[in-house]
């Protein structure tokens, strides 16, 4: 009792000391400089000009951290200050002085990642705490640092992903791949086409019957905004030709059949009418999200294709064009997809499959998720598409992070993906072929898919604290990285996730962090 006394007597006459060095993604650049700076009551903020309309966001946002900030005309705790020199859009300067935090930046992005490392070190020094003197030059490692999320295997709604984002932007993560359909539901308002979601938004993994669960086009656009504010692309994938049982349940004109295990699992490749009301739906797509790219996944076509080789219309097309399998039939497909993208001004991004569709190399970006096959990954990157790194080991989230998890899934051979796999993404080699270094990589994304994952508790138990380990692996250069350190700046961070309510994974402590359950009792395997 006495011993706790002195300590909370001595945590009073000495507030925490906050360094730099707790910033999740660590900085890229870091000097250690004489002298503290003090936390105030109000933490002011001002500009000169350039960057006002972050001001009002960041304020919102301080409040979620309990910090309270308010705009000031000049002189702020806080300065933004506009500086050309900086022209990578992502980077900033932030410096800790005894009386002063500046951030200088040469765009809003920049500008806006400063300004989460200032809101770390602020909230983890506190009121009346004080933050140690610094210097900070930061940039990304890569350019895309994304997460996906699968709403169509279980919908997880507006809330969730909205303090998704906010995580993700907190850590400087910037892309948001949104999986909105697959087999199990249809998750986007398709106006032209309402019993894509009408019908084909009924159901889930868990209950076929479940009340039809998607978004409206207006609440897309609201996610959208949202995103833009915290400097996050949203991408949307729309997946074909398979996944797409939810759509041919709703529209079986333009079914290509399926296999027994997966009726209906296909579109029709061989009909007209397919492309023309693809393309439609594409189209919609692309006024709701002003992103670049569009997904088109392209994966897993023959789980469910083999109607394929008896539906009249494709054995048309396969003499028409002379297609001698199904393989071929489905690079057919995927071609006439994307000419369709390509005259919406879209660049295609599709699973690694897409490769020996020999889609142009200068309107296509491959990700590259099966781990088990880096000869796909080092065929990509030797035909010259560029690639993003998402391979199942470690980047599935679906996949259990700790080996007492009965839940996840886990790889055929017992293999899975703890929380330091993630972090040592990429590692030193991917496969002998392909140099780790290669401008060809645009980044490294983690991938949500929800077969195993029901509920907001049970997606972050899983999404936590991965994400962090993702967001340092995409930013943080190799030589600053070390796992030992980050472990404990992810003390700071666990408490940030309790202040806002967030189930996480405590794996430094797994016997007190219970394992959330997953929809089914039943331990979730991956086989191929
Ligand atoms: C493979 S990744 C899939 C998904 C599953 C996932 C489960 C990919 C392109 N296809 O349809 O949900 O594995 O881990």
């Amino acid at each position: 009792m006495q011993t706790r006394i002195f300590l909370l007597l001595f945590l009073m006459c000495f507030p925490y000391l906050c360094s730099a060095q707790e910033i999740i993604p660590f900085p890229n650049h870091y000097e250690q400089k004489e002298g503290t700076l003090n936390v105030p009551k109000v933490v002011t903020i001002s500009t000169n000009g350039e960057f006002s309309s972050l001001i009002p966001e960041f304020v919102k946002t301080a409040k979620r951290f309990s910090i309270q900030a308010k705009e000031k005309g000049e002189n702020g705790f806080i300065q933004l200050i506009w500086n050309a020199a900086l022209y990578n859009p992502e980077e900033y300067r932030l410096n800790i002085s005894s009386n002063v935090i500046t951030i200088e930046a040469g765009c809003a992005n920049g500008c806006f990642y400063g300004l989460q490392s200032a809101l770390q070190l602020i909230s983890n020094a506190g009121v009346g705490g004080s933050i140690s003197c610094a210097f900070i030059q930061d940039k990304p490692r890569y350019g895309w640092r994304g997460l996906m999320l699968d709403e169509s295997r279980h919908f997880i709604g507006m809330k969730e992903v909205k303090s998704l984002l906010d995580m993700m932007a907190l850590q400087k993560l910037n892309r948001f791949h949104w999986h909105l359909t697959d087999s199990q539901g249809w998750r986007i308002e398709i106006k032209q086409y309402p019993l894509l979601t009408t019908i084909g938004g009924i159901g889930n993994l868990t209950d076929p019957n479940a009340p039809a669960k998607y978004y409206t086009q207006a609440e897309i656009a609201e996610i959208v905004e949202y995103a833009k504010q915290r400097f996050i692309e949203v991408i949307p994938e729309i997946d074909m030709p398979g996944h797409a049982t939810s759509a041919t349940k709703s529209y079986p004109e333009f079914s290509g059949g399926g296999s027994e295990r997966l009726p209906d699992f296909t579109f029709n490749p061989g009909k007209d009418v397919t492309y023309t009301f693809l393309t439609n739906i594409l189209k919609e797509v692309t006024t709701l999200f002003p992103s670049q790219y569009i997904h088109i996944g392209g994966d897993e076509v023959h789980f469910g294709n083999q109607q394929w080789n008896i539906l009249p219309d494709i054995q048309q097309l396969m003499k028409t064009h002379e297609l001698k399998n199904l393989v071929e039939v489905e690079h057919y497909f995927l071609n006439r997809m994307s000419d369709s993208i390509k005259n919406l001004n879209k660049t295609v991004i599709g699973w690694d499959e897409v490769v020996n569709a020999d889609l142009p190399i200068s309107n296509t970006i491959v990700m590259w998720w099966r781990h088990e096959k880096p000869n796909q990954l080092e065929k990509a990157i030797n035909k010259g598409y560029q690639v993003i790194l998402c391979p199942r080991i470690p980047l599935y989230f679906d996949f259990i992070q700790h080996a007492s998890h009965k839940y996840g899934r886990k790889w055929s051979s017992g293999a899975y993906a703890p929380i330091e796999s993630v972090y040592e993404f990429p590692g030193t080699e991917f496969t002998s072929g392909v140099s780790i270094s290669t401008p060809l990589v645009m980044g490294i994304q983690a991938d949500l898919w929800t077969e195993v994952i029901h509920t907001p508790e049970r997606l972050q138990f899983m999404i936590y604290p991965r994400l962090s380990a993702l967001s340092e692996a995409a930013w943080t250069d190799d030589r600053v990285k070390k796992f030992e350190n980050f472990n404990s700046r992810m003390d700071r961070m666990m408490t940030i996730y309790k202040n806002f309510g967030i189930t996480f994974f405590d794996y430094r402590n797994p016997d007190s962090s219970p394992e959330i359950d997953g929809p089914s009792k039943k331990t979730q395997k991956t086989v191929e």
